[in-house]
């Protein structure tokens, strides 16, 4: 049998799960996940070899309506996303079972029908639904669009998902592996640190607040054989947001720093040193100087 290789984009509107798919694939943490929606900024690569085949999954920015974009930053994301429509073997669309058909669905439907790829329906958080509940919804999304399959899947609890695989080489082109077996992303650990630290502000901070932060990692340097000093700044868009992020008597900033620090240890396997600073840099996400800071892929 030939080796088969090829790369699968995945695709959705925002908070439907693309993450945490991507993350039970690879088998490890590559992407951040967070309850709230526009979560991912950049487009990741998640690496998964098996003996017959290498899929190379490209985790997408959630796709809103480019009407519903609020900042430069929205729309720049938006098109990222769109972009990993093309040069790609594959499409996966996920959507979110628990709810009806979204006009963001209908948008990113609307941008498939433009061009002639395999284009796979998931259709996740199935374990927060009953089985008889999907029927209809799997109907309507038949007559939406060709989907070359649809299959029911719960990223979080791993239904299904070596269907899904499985169905994904079944349609892949026969090709020698793009990477090395051994490699989950290629994403830089310096990028990896600060999303690190962007999913805990995700998880801790309200409002516009994990929006508004930008973080970049200035210093990542091995002291030790065993400890990693890293410097990062949390950019925020006003003053006022620095004090809400520092918190009363630095309390958030320290809770900020130190699950991520531990987050940071689990995935690096080894001590982390980390600081963190807070500044403003004033109303960053309309200026597209700075999203080239933003990292990976842009
Ligand atoms: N119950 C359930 N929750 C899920 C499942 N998959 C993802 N979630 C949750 O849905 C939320 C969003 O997950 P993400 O993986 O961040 O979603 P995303 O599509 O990458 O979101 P964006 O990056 O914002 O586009 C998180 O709270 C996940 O834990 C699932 O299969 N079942
Ligand atoms: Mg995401």
């Amino acid at each position: 049998m030939k080796f088969k290789s090829g790369f699968v984009s995945l695709i959705g509107r925002p908070n439907v799960g693309k993450s945490t798919l991507i993350n039970y694939l690879v088998g490890d943490k590559i992407a951040i996940v967070s309850e709230k929606p526009q979560t991912t900024r950049n487009v990741i690569r998640g690496i998964v070899t098996f003996e017959e085949a290498q899929i190379v999954f490209l985790d997408t920015p959630g796709i809103v309506r480019l009407s519903q974009a609020k900042t430069p930053l929205d729309r720049h994301i938006i098109e990222q996303a769109l972009r990993g429509l093309g040069g790609v073997d594959m499409i996966v669309l996920m959507v979110d079972c628990t709810s009806p058909i979204s006009e963001e669905d209908k948008f990113i439907v609307e941008k498939l029908k433009t061009i002639e790829k395999i284009v796979f329906l998931a259709m996740n958080k199935i374990d927060k639904i009953k089985e008889n509940q999907l029927r209809s919804l799997w109907q309507a999304y038949e007559n939406l669009f060709p989907f070359a399959r649809i299959i029911p899947i719960s990223a979080k609890k791993g239904t299904n998902i070596s269907i899904l695989g499985g169905e994904m080489i079944r349609y892949l082109p026969v090709h020698p592996p793009y990477y090395s077996s051994d490699l989950v992303t290629d994403q830089p650990e310096r990028i990896l640190v600060a999303e690190l630290i962007r999913e805990r502000i995700f998880a801790l901070a309200h409002q516009e607040i994990p929006y508004s932060v930008l973080v970049k990692v200035n210093q990542f340097e091995q002291r030790k054989e065993d400890l990693i000093y890293v410097q990062a700044t949390l950019y925020v868009e006003h003053r006022s947001q620095k004090g809400i992020l520092i918190g009363r008597a630095g309390k958030m900033i320290k809770m900020i720093g130190e699950t991520a620090r531990g987050q940071i240890e689990e995935r690096l396997g080894c001590r982390i040193y980390l600081e963190l600073r807070v500044a403003v840099k004033k109303g960053w996400r309309r200026r597209k100087e700075s999203f080239k800071d933003l990292g990976y892929g842009l």
